[in-house]
């Protein structure tokens, strides 16, 4: 019966942290997969999120089925987390946020609108983004095509050559652009950047979609949400999908949203209605517990400034992985350019390691690396910077 389905090859990132599990060497290194790890190299669970977490157990009671939308109290926090509670778009009525599972399934969702209301337009990522990008917007039927974006030889961006390629888009493709922290390069586009982007959006009718999975590990929650907050205010209609998976180290609990800026009010209430029944469609309901969580954290007055500190450790500790493992760098590979790792934002550095160089890494230092260069700068500890340089300097030399 089942002789014609292929075997499945496995998603690159996830493969290799399950190829790391299994290594048992005790000096292993992780830097493979997007997850914040602390100092002792654990996922944290924030304090501020295990505060929020007792609230909820202590109140809960019932546990019926969520609307299709999700949670009112979930979905307007969220909302005014990225939009900000007082601008114009959100006062109006014309935002409409409905949380998904994680924000991979706000971009399924956002994915399954644009086959069914723009059924024949392009999806344009950036060269490159990340690999489920093109995964997920595929797998909704759509044509998915890339525009210009990070410089090797720089290791900066192509900001000419993407806005000259957005220039010449057909009109109302959707671009997916990374609000912040891109994945896997770490290349931001800056806010100047942005405002250049504004009139080709407009003048090209082209719908942005943005992805906000690293909100907090750029420059600030608040500023991190800046393209968000600029394109609304420019008056553009478009989507974001973000996500509470790094931001609250909440990732098997699911929780992201889909936000869509609409027009005028009219339109978000059959926008909405549409999303609903794509998402009645496809799993009917999201689930509670991560999302009260989330809820509960973004609203009350004493856990909102707890976990804008923790951000803000998590974001600090980051940097000074970044400054650790570029200073032995500098110092045991004179010659090679590692500026990079400084000017690079959130949890991802493209090192330039060759596909090969990074198969070294692996299997004479344990030290996991996606194949793509990609480090997650965020599995670098005080205990293992050292080591990962000292195996970096030593497949590069
Ligand atoms: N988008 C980007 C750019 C990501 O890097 C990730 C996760 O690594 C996601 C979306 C999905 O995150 P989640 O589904 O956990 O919210
Ligand atoms: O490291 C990355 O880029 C991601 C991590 O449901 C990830 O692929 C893993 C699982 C998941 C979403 C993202």
């Amino acid at each position: 019966m089942f002789q014609h389905v292929e075997a499945y090859a496995g998603d690159p990132i996830l493969s290799l942290n399950e190829a790391f599990g299994k290594d048992t060497r005790p000096n292993k290194i992780n830097l493979s997969i997007g997850i914040y790890f602390d100092d002792n190299g654990k996922i944290p669970m924030l304090p501020s999120v295990r505060a929020a977490e007792l609230k909820v157990v202590e109140a809960a009671g019932a546990r019926p089925y969520l609307p299709m939308e999700g949670a009112a109290n979930f979905r307007t926090a969220v909302q005014h987390l990225l939009f900000g509670a007082d601008r114009p778009a959100v006062k109006e009525g014309r935002v409409v946020t409905l949380q998904t599972v994680g924000s991979s399934g706000g971009l399924k969702v956002g994915a399954d609108f644009v086959k069914r209301y723009f059924p024949n337009t392009t999806m344009l990522v950036s060269d490159p983004t990340w690999d489920n990008h093109r995964a997920v917007f595929e797998g909704s039927g759509l044509t998915v095509k890339a525009y210009p974006y990070y410089n090797p030889e720089t290791g900066g961006l192509r900001f000419d050559e993407m806005l000259a390629s957005l220039k010449q888009a057909e009109e109302k493709s959707v671009v997916l652009l990374h609000a912040c922290c891109h994945n896997p390069t770490g290349v931001d586009l800056t806010k100047a950047q942005w405002e250049q982007l504004i009139p080709v959006f407009k003048e090209r009718n082209l719908i942005p979609f943005l992805d906000l999975a690293y909100q907090g590990y750029g420059d600030g929650i608040e500023e991190d949400a800046f393209a968000i907050r600029l394109l609304a205010d420019q008056g553009l209609s478009f989507f974001v999908a973000n996500s509470f998976s790094k931001s609250m180290s909440l990732y098997g609990e699911r929780c992201g949203a889909l936000s869509v800026v609409c027009p005028d009010a009219a339109q978000a209430v059959n926008v909405l209605g549409q999303m609903k029944a794509i998402i009645r469609r496809n799993y009917s309901n999201p689930p509670m517990h991560g999302g009260q969580l989330v809820a509960t954290v973004l609203t009350d007055p004493e856990l909102r400034p707890m976990w804008e500190a923790e951000v803000v450790a998590m974001r600090d500790r980051i940097q000074a992985m970044r400054k650790a493992l570029h200073d032995v760098l500098v110092a045991k590979v004179p010659g090679r350019d590692f500026s990079y790792f400084l000017t690079q934002r959130g949890m991802f550095s493209y090192t330039g390691l060759t596909a090969e160089q990074c198969d070294r890494l692996k299997e004479e230092f344990g030290v996991y690396l996606v194949r793509s260069g990609r480090m997650c700068v965020a599995g670098l500890n005080t205990r293992n910077v050292e080591a990962t340089a000292a195996a970096m300097a030593a497949v590069l030399a």
